[in-house]
């Protein structure tokens, strides 16, 4: 994996030396892989290179504030930039970039391929996590590493991996891991803390999951939430997204989904985890897409959600019969 990469990583770390504004983006809706790896690549950047101006943008999430700060600024007075795009696949999912003119891409992520290609492009799904491909790309070239670059790098990857218990994960990913560690005296305890404590009413709304969710003789688990059990828990629409990988490892579960409606966008947002069935080929279907066994998708015509627990239990009926074989 190294020696491949080698001239991938100086071709990245020259465009970076050559631009002076630089701009970060990610996806919408952030999970800590990539508002971690978009904030510690800016900060390794600004490290190696303090004159440069380097911005890390998208609209921030409350609850990841722990991982620093995203940049307010208005993109249409940037001459010539360089956008650098990580953890996301296709430009309508990145977030923030409305007006920005930039002449090369840079493109670092662990999904699948879809329409972003990168001037240097680092695309790869046998990383657990963005933010273990940018670990690999700072030790690997002359960018600069500190400890709390070392830390959101390390949230990235423990978050995205769900602490080494996905699939993704892999013996790099435990090299990496161990490098920072090693390297950076990361204080990985407390660090925890942040990432997972949890409020009681997260707590009372997973009951509400287990209590309500469906699940076929095939191993799926499906659950259309009603919205106003998130309001009288006093949580946000996100809350589904922030609980679904709590329900890996159930017996009786080979995929789970969880249905909630976006009032504002009137669109059903399907968030979806396997343990087994491949999944994202069949959110690709319903304008969504992601990781083989984490994936998401948008739905705007109610009967399509039956469909899409259709093909999910097919798939679980499937997996089942490949598994017996
Ligand atoms: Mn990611």
């Amino acid at each position: 994996m190294f020696a491949i990469n080698k001239d991938l990583f100086k071709h990245i770390y020259k465009l970076i030396k050559s631009y002076n504004n630089i701009v970060i983006a990610r996806h919408i809706g952030p999970d800590p892989d990539a508002i971690g790896s978009q904030i510690a690549l800016r900060d390794s950047i600004k490290l190696t290179f303090p004159n440069k101006n380097v911005y890390a943008v998208g609209a921030g999430v409350s609850r990841f504030k722990y991982l620093g700060s995203l940049d307010k600024i208005d993109l249409t007075t940037l001459e010539d930039s360089l956008l650098i795009v990580l953890d996301v696949p296709n430009f309508i999912r990145v977030d923030g970039i409305e007006g920005l003119k930039y002449s090369k891409i840079i493109k670092i992520d662990h999904h699948p391929k879809e329409d972003i290609v990168g001037d240097a492009d680092f695309t790869s799904n046998s990383y657990s996590s963005t933010a273990e491909m940018i670990t690999e790309l700072i030790l690997g070239s002359k960018l600069l590493m500190d400890t709390n670059v070392a830390e959101n790098l390390f949230m990235g990857i423990i978050s995205d991996s769900e602490r080494f218990l996905f699939k993704n994960t892999t013996v790099h990913t435990f090299e990496t891991v161990t490098r920072l560690l090693k390297e950076y005296q990361i204080d990985f305890l407390g660090l925890y803390d942040k990432l997972y404590e949890k409020g009681f009413n997260e707590c009372k709304f997973e009951a509400y999951i287990i209590d309500n969710m469906t699940i076929t003789e095939n191993g799926l688990g499906y659950l259309i939430i009603d919205n106003s059990v998130i309001e009288e828990l006093g949580l946000d629409n996100s809350a589904a997204s922030v609980v679904i990988n709590r329900f890996n490892f159930i017996k009786e579960l080979y995929c789970w989904c969880f249905v909630t409606y976006d009032e504002r966008n009137e669109i059903y947002k399907v968030n979806i985890r396997s343990r087994g069935p491949v999944i994202n080929e069949i959110a690709s279907k319903y304008n969504g897409g992601g990781h083989v066994y984490a994936a998401g998708a948008r739905i705007t015509k109610k009967s399509d959600i039956s469909k899409l627990i259709t093909d999910l239990d097919k798939a679980c009926s499937d997996y089942i019969g490949k598994e017996n074989q």
